[in-house]
């Protein structure tokens, strides 16, 4: 259906257009048979899911840096175990998706050198600062609460790998976005410079996290070719509305206020009408310019030098390992 309201539109193949093999593929997709790594599939749809995927993943794994920051000043043990389990998670949340990637015949090497070089995005919300607890309160209740809101339909994205690894990345979301909100509940609650601490990081985050869902659906490249090949299962602005809506109550429990003026309920469309971020800004912080681009790529840049013996270690043993069985042949 929003495959008609996105830009790229004009690119998709009608049924006259594909080839009969295409035409195949297309007919399981629209029957929701889930495409594996043997079958036929189109270039574009094995580069479309090359690239999502692949920033998923780097988002997972730059991801950390802004929380992993926080581990070792959280203000309680519980605290502590709590997001250092949360951190952990995304680091496996990396590897299920650099697994699912792999299986299209690209290699995790070679996703991190794409990363490493600018060729590879990651989310652009990794790219603001966690300046104080309340931050990573912050970054659990809306960041993995958009979050979710994207990745719960993409259970269903029509590649199988994709799909699996997103049902198992779920359900630790949920308990990611429990533990953000409940650390904006105690600042809420708590003294007058914590409510305020807590209304901060919302004023800073609240932008940031409603550009996560990408693009208004009128500027979106890929939207309507990966919609129709179900690579997404909802488009951007759709995503964003949701997301508005389900955080409204949550602000609103929460006795804060959302940075918007304009915010207002519509009852014609059953959701709230609301600001849209400063678009430019979001490009900017794409093309590199955001406040913490520079930050998160020298860390990556740090811990794959730093792990060079590993993986040199790792092969030599293989190496030996291969020599060894040739040997005894
Ligand atoms: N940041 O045509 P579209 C997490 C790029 S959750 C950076 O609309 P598409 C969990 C886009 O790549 C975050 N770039 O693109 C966690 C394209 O550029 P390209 C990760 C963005 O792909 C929580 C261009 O703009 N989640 O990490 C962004 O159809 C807490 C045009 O855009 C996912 O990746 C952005 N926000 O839709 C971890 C979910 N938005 O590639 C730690 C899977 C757009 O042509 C702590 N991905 N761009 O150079 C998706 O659902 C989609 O890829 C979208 C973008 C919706 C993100």
């Amino acid at each position: 259906m929003y495959a008609q309201m996105v830009k790229s539109t004009g690119n998709l193949k009608s049924r006259e257009e594909m080839s009969p093999e295409e035409a195949a593929f297309q007919d399981k997709v629209d029957a929701d048979i889930k495409i594996e790594p043997r079958d036929w599939m189109p270039e574009g749809y094995r580069k479309t899911l090359i690239r999502q995927i692949g920033q998923h993943a780097h988002s997972e794994i730059v991801g950390q840096l802004p929380e992993g920051n926080w581990i070792t000043r959280a203000p309680t043990l519980e605290r502590k175990m709590i997001l250092l389990a949360k951190v952990q998670d995304e680091a496996g949340h990396g590897l299920y998706l650099y697994c699912a990637a792999e299986t299209l015949g690209v290699s995790r090497d070679d996703l991190t050198e794409q990363l490493l070089s600018g060729r590879m995005k990651y989310s652009s919300i990794f790219n603001y600062p966690t300046l104080n607890w309340a931050d990573i309160g912050a970054v659990g209740w809306l960041v993995d609460g958009a979050a979710i809101m994207n990745q719960v339909p993409l259970q269903r994205t029509s590649y199988g790998p994709y799909s699996r690894a997103m049902i198992r990345i779920c359900k630790e979301e949920s308990f990611h976005q429990r533990q953000g909100y409940d650390i904006m509940m105690k600042m809420a609650q708590g003294t007058p410079a914590q409510k305020r601490m807590a209304q901060d990081a919302l004023n800073r985050f609240w932008y940031p996290s409603l550009m996560m869902f990408g693009p208004s659906d009128a500027e979106s490249v890929h939207s309507a070719q990966s919609l129709a090949w179900k690579i997404k299962i909802n488009s951007n602005d759709e995503l964003r509305q949701k997301f508005v809506d389900q955080t409204v109550p949550q602000a609103e429990y929460l006795g804060l206020t959302i940075p918007d003026e304009t915010l207002a309920w519509n009852e014609e469309k059953g959701g709230y009408d609301f600001a849209e971020p400063d678009w430019s800004e979001f490009f900017q912080v794409l093309k590199g310019n955001g406040p913490c681009n520079v930050d998160r790529l020298t860390a990556r840049q740090k811990a794959w030098d730093d792990g060079a013996w590993v993986r040199d270690g790792l092969m030599a043993h293989a190496e030996k390992k291969r020599a060894a069985k040739v040997a005894a042949e």
